[in-house]
């Protein structure tokens, strides 16, 4: 009798355990590299949202801010061999990896993340690029134009020279013609090294003045317009084709709208941000001239005829992707 109650027990404790698992679905890992507060963590809140709504359930995103499963630098590798099923990439953080999506790291002067965004997905659509053939791509999305955040007022281009200044990709290149001292580290090492003094400032979009509160450290900001940063969201490809159809139906189907949503979201923030910055420590922003502006534009054209030759030796059709790349970016900025 005992023996048959304890079978009993064990055996409805089985049930309900297995009715559980399938009610709970598939968990997914994804990892991000910068701080919950930042705008590639925000829009990794409003993916798994969405996700699980519209699979009803049947996949739960189990999400890690902040580095806490995977960095900047083992982000990729980390996602190749499966530490985390899903990823947030930098492409400017792994220089030479990207060759046909880092056009969009090239100095076009975007002037709205959407459009810029948007201009992304779409090239990636076109060409579906071999440098991303091991990974499953879910959404793609980039930082707003690049602006010079600093300690010291940066009034004219002139001020620049030997300034040490947090950057990465292209933008490295471009500061290197002015005299600057750029020195490169992914986004998550930037608040230490501007709190040790070994950077005086950053070039990057003015959402991390109060995501990061560099607003407090670099009270004078200078409009450049400089490239964007492109982001990528990668999953594990064996990962990817375990999934059930209709759940990767609905993943494939997210794609793009993320990549809008995202570009929305920042340009939208960029202006809270810089409100906030003006409010609460006083920044000053400074306007170059258009003589300055037309340098900068100089300046990025070797790092252009650079992006094509290492576009040649991966075998990269680099004037077709430039001539789409641009053709996208007018539809989307008129
Ligand atoms: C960025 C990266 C992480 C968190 C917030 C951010 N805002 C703009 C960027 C782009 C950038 O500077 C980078 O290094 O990718």
């Amino acid at each position: 009798m005992r023996k048959t109650m304890t079978a009993l027990a064990l055996s409805l404790a089985l049930t309900c355990l297995a009715a559980a698992s399938a009610l709970a679905g598939t968990t997914v890992t994804y990892a991000n590299f910068p701080p919950a507060k930042t705008f590639p963590c925000v829009q990794m809140e409003r993916w798994k949202t969405e996700v699980e709504k519209r699979t009803g359930g049947a996949l739960d995103i189990q999400t890690f801010p902040g580095s806490t499963l995977l960095g900047a630098k083992n982000m990729l590798r980390g996602v190749q061999t499966g530490q985390a099923d899903i990823g947030c990439i930098s492409i400017a953080y792994y220089p030479g990896v990207f060759p046909l999506m880092s056009a969009v790291n090239l100095p076009v002067a975007f002037t709205s993340t959407e459009a810029a965004s948007l201009t992304m997905w779409d090239l990636f659509q076109k060409y579906r690029p071999e440098e991303f053939k091991d990974v499953k791509v879910l959404t793609m999305f980039t930082s707003a134009p690049s602006q010079i955040m600093s300690k010291e007022p940066v009034k004219t281009l002139a001020d620049l020279r030997g300034m040490e200044l947090r950057a990465s990709g292209t933008i490295l290149r471009v500061l290197g013609g002015l005299g600057a001292q750029g020195v490169g580290m992914p986004m998550s090492e930037t608040p230490e090294a501007l709190q040790k003094g070994v950077v005086k400032g950053l070039v990057s979009s003015f959402d991390v003045l109060k995501d990061f509160n560099f607003a407090d450290i670099c009270r004078h900001e200078t409009i450049t317009n400089l490239p964007v940063y492109p982001f990528a969201v990668i999953m594990n490809k064996a990962r990817w084709e375990s999934l059930p159809a209709d759940v990767k139906e609905v993943l494939d189907d997210l794609g793009r709208e993320q990549a809008q949503w995202t570009g929305q979201y920042l340009d939208q923030h960029i202006d809270d941000s810089l409100n906030w910055s003006r409010e609460k420590y006083q920044v000053e922003v400074h306007k170059l001239t258009p003589a300055e502006h037309a340098e900068l534009r100089k300046l990025g054209q070797p790092l252009v005829d650079d992006w094509k030759e290492e576009c040649a030796k991966a075998g990269v059709d680099a004037d077709a992707v430039l001539k789409d790349l641009l053709e996208y970016q007018a539809k989307y900025e008129s």
